[in-house]
């Protein structure tokens, strides 16, 4: 395969969503942000976005029908190649959205599954996106059936299709079955490698995608972990041994969370997030300069709540303060601050004054603030490992 060059040129994409009464527009527009974020990453042009406001989604075709005409305008007229959704949607949508607008529909689950797919190096890793896959496909080949069913109408005519899909799913089934086995084997050798490791404290790096976390990891650590400006860099779990001070624990860096994750990537990915599952100590990377951290934070908190991670000792971490800017007021202006016009410092005070869970604000791309990261993680691995062994002191 080296040295062959794809002359081919990517595809465009329109970007659409929808602004319903607890989604308003402004919120929207994030999301499609993100979204746009996501097509570039698997590799499409964010060639236009289409937000239409409705009060719930149309059950047939998503969006309203006027709006799907106009998208169809605009898709013929700038050779548009698919159309993606920043929601889940059902089979039958997607179907009767590709028949309206003659061209591939994707949606929001889909999406992420492909990137996952693209991203997936290690053989682990991509068996485990593949299980995913599988199980995504899985009820929408019933759609496909129930579908067909209803398009052929008759009992004689029903035969053939009817054993293609049962064929399908068959085959589908078999291959669930057989990743399954596969993870399961893999398991077996991470928990005996898990446990090789001794006594050393766990420290697991968690966070939302694109935060910073395994640039924070190569700092730490000095290694050097994959890191880059698109999202999902990170897929395995990478382990390392880091010592501060003379304290030696141990440091993971894992894949990142996502608002709307799908959840046969986090059934699939169990024994990845067993890592941030078996840690003694968080560290919950936080990107102070993204207009939405603190959405971001909370998915990530819901995320852990779902794996049964979130009752741990928790460092929130706020990283990028090198880019974070704000709006400044007008000295004039008396109505009241939102969050656009704090300084940095007076959000650290407001975020300090508001959770007492200990935080520390740093630029892991700058180095600004590490020293004191540092101390904050010696006492913080210091503290745990002291009450798991207390008559044990071979470390210091
Ligand atoms: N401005 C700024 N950029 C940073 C900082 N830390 C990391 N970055 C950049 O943010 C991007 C993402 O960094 P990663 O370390 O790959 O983020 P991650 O959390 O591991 O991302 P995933 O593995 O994709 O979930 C990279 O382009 C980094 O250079 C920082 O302190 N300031
Ligand atoms: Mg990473």
């Amino acid at each position: 395969m080296g040295g062959y060059v794809h002359s081919v040129d990517p595809e465009k994409a329109v970007l659409i969503g929808i602004s319903t009464d607890d989604q308003p527009l402004t919120l929207v527009e994030d999301y499609l942000d993100e979204l746009a974020f996501l097509i570039e990453t698997a590799g499409a042009i964010p060639a236009k976005r289409f937000i239409q406001r409705l009060h719930a989604p149309n059950s047939r075709t998503y969006i309203g029908s006027g709006k799907l005409e106009e998208i169809k305008q605009y898709v013929t007229e700038h050779q548009i190649n698919l159309v993606v959704f920043d929601d889940e949607l059902s089979p039958s949508q997607i179907r009767n959205i590709e028949k309206e607008l003659g061209i591939r529909a994707l949606d929001r689950t889909n999406l992420i599954l492909d990137i996952f797919a693209h991203r997936a190096k290690t053989a682990y890793a991509k068996t485990q996106v593949e299980l995913a896959q599988y199980e995504y496909l899985l009820p929408r080949l019933a759609g496909i059936w129930t579908h067909l069913e209803r398009q052929r109408g008759g009992i004689g005519l029903r035969g053939p299709g009817e054993t293609e899909i049962e064929t399908d799913r068959r085959i589908i089934r078999t291959k669930i079955a057989l990743l399954k086995e596969q993870l399961e084997k893999i398991d077996k050798q991470m928990i005996t490698q898990r446990k090789n490791r001794g006594k050393l404290v766990r420290v697991a790096l968690v966070g939302y995608t694109n935060v910073g976390k395994s640039t924070l990891m190569n700092l730490l650590s000095k290694s050097s972990v994959f890191a880059e400006n698109k999202l999902f860099a990170t897929l395995d779990a990478t382990v390392r041994k880091v010592v501060v001070g003379n304290l030696p624990f141990l440091l993971s860096d894992t894949v990142g969370f996502i608002r709307k994750l799908p959840h046969h990537l986090v059934e699939s990915f169990k024994s990845t997030l067993d890592e941030v599952r078996e840690a003694d100590l968080l560290i919950h990377v936080v990107d102070i300069s993204h207009p939405g951290f603190e959405e971001q934070l909370a998915v990530v908190n819901q995320t852990l709540t779902e794996i049964k991670a979130a009752d741990k000792h928790t460092l929130v971490v706020f990283n990028k303060t090198d880019a974070y800017s704000f709006v400044k007021m007008d000295a004039d202006d008396l109505s009241p601050k939102t969050r656009e016009n704090l300084t940095l410092d007076e959000l650290k005070n407001t975020w300090m004054a508001k959770h007492n869970a200990p935080s520390i604000f740093i630029s892991a791309l700058k180095k600004h603030n590490i020293d004191e990261l540092r101390t904050i993680l010696y006492e913080k691995v210091r503290e745990i490992h002291i009450t798991r062994y207390p008559y044990d002191n071979f470390l210091y």
